[in-house]
């Protein structure tokens, strides 16, 4: 069963105890239970939480429980906010799909904003608009691969040319390679997943930077979308293998395939390289919001949004995983979420008044309310954060 298989992966002995805190002992050698109760959704962790394994290599830790701050929902717009009456523009990366997808119509959905939808396949993205009801007015197609430096290039000068303004950026698009037993590589030969989810958007990142400076909107916002499964401070973090950048001497030799595809120069992974990426993608957040929320004013975030089980990120995984992930998520982990919910969550982080904090990681819980949650020591180590966007300037030639 693929699901087991993954369990057969896990520390012997995982408890999640009360405050969210969880210990590993390397004892147990079966998978002997499962059980969740008053099931706690800051990431979805419960408060007693038994999962017993096979066989376990030296493992033990402790996890943090996750920092609540309850946001409560704003119903009115702030003074801010009601200084402009025109439309924003938010600029949605792979919204061809998803919670991308999602995003787009939850947004065009208020009337409020027009979407770009930056996407790789221009008629797939012009049918899911479509598909979902989304109106000729509220949304326009811009082809954009990230997986080439040049398209993105290209696509920064194809916006500057329709001379909108830029109000929002949301870096959303992503691959998962969970079954690759080969690395494959971006146009300019940098792994796929880093390169896409990462560097890709790290060089978008940087040229709309300027766009999103000039925009004379009220609150101007820039979402990295991050992930559960890249902090280690969360049982999802936990299961094998797990993200970790080392000392980036992969990413620092070029992530190429000659010296290593791996950000730590280790051995190819695909499902570690997809969490690295997300790792990358946090800490790119945050480094954005220590150089630039002060001088800009641009609000910088990231957000786990939940665990949206049926979209096509989970494409390339074997049948079975994707026949069973959605009901593992619903009944067991609670940790599911549906992409039309979802896509409400990351609207949010776009243009709500109360979610306008700068550097924060947003998650949400039970009841679907907002809070600030609490990175994992390496998405949010600031020294790791400065190496990830020097070596990553080269990478993309900002350098
Ligand atoms: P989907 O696969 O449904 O959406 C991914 C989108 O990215 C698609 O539109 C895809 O385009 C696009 N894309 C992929 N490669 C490129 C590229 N080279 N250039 C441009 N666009 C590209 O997955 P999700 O909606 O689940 O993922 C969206 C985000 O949510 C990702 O950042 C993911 O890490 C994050 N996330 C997802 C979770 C989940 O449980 N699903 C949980 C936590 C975070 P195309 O349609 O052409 O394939
Ligand atoms: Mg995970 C609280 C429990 C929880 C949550 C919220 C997730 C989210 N997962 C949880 C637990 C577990 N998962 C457990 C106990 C297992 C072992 C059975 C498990 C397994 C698992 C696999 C094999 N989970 C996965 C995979 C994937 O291939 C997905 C992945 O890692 O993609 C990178 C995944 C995910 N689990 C999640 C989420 C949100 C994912 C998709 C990850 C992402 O988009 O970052």
């Amino acid at each position: 069963m693929a699901l087991q298989a993954a369990y057969s992966l896990l520390p012997s002995t995982v408890s999640i105890h009360k405050e969210g805190r969880f210990v590993a002992s390397p004892k147990e050698t079966t998978v002997t239970s499962f059980s969740f109760s008053n099931s706690l959704r800051a990431d979805k962790i419960s408060n007693r939480l038994t999962i017993k394994r096979r066989q376990s290599p030296r493992f033990s830790t402790s996890i943090r429980a996750q920092t609540v701050t309850a946001t409560p929902p704003a119903n009115e717009a702030s003074p801010e906010q009601k200084k402009t009456q025109r439309k924003g523009t938010a600029v949605v990366t792979g919204a061809s799909s998803g919670l991308g997808l999602a995003t787009a119509k939850a947004l065009a959905d208020t009337g409020k904003w027009h979407v770009i939808m930056a996407c790789r396949n221009f008629l797939k993205a012009e049918k899911a608009a479509k598909s979902v009801g989304m109106s000729k007015e509220d949304y326009t197609v811009m082809h954009l691969d990230l997986a080439s430096l040049e398209s993105v290039k290209q696509f920064v000068d194809n916006y500057r040319r329709t001379e909108r303004p830029l109000d929002v950026l949301v870096c959303n698009a992503a691959v998962y390679q969970p079954t690759a037993k080969e690395p494959s590589f971006t146009a300019e030969g940098f792994e796929l997943s880093v390169g896409t989810n990462h560097l890709g958007h790290f060089l978008l990142s940087r040229l709309l930077l300027d766009d999103l400076k000039k925009s004379d909107y009220p609150s101007k916002r820039m979402i990295i979308v991050g992930s559960i499964t890249g902090n280690t401070n969360t049982l999802a973090g936990n299961v094998p293998p797990k993200a970790n950048l080392g000392d980036l001497r992969g990413l620092a030799s070029g992530l190429n395939g000659q010296n290593s595809s791996m950000i730590d120069g280790g051995e190819y992974d695909g499902a570690k390289a997809y969490k690295d990426s997300k790792v990358c993608n946090m800490l790119t957040m945050q480094e954005l919001h220590r150089r630039y929320h002060e001088e800009t004013g641009v609000t910088f975030a990231s957000l786990y949004p939940g665990c949206i089980a049926t979209t096509g990120l989970f494409r390339e995984h074997i049948p079975l995983f994707r026949l069973l992930f959605p009901p593992f998520q619903k009944y067991i982990t609670k940790g599911y979420v549906s992409e039309e919910e979802a896509g409400k969550r990351l609207a949010q982080v776009v243009s709500d008044p109360s979610l306008g904090k700068s550097g924060v990681y947003w998650s949400w819980n039970n009841n679907s309310s907002s809070f600030e949650n609490q990175l994992s020591k390496e998405a949010s180590d600031a020294e790791k954060a400065k190496k990830l966007w020097e070596v990553s300037e080269k990478l993309v030639g900002l350098a």
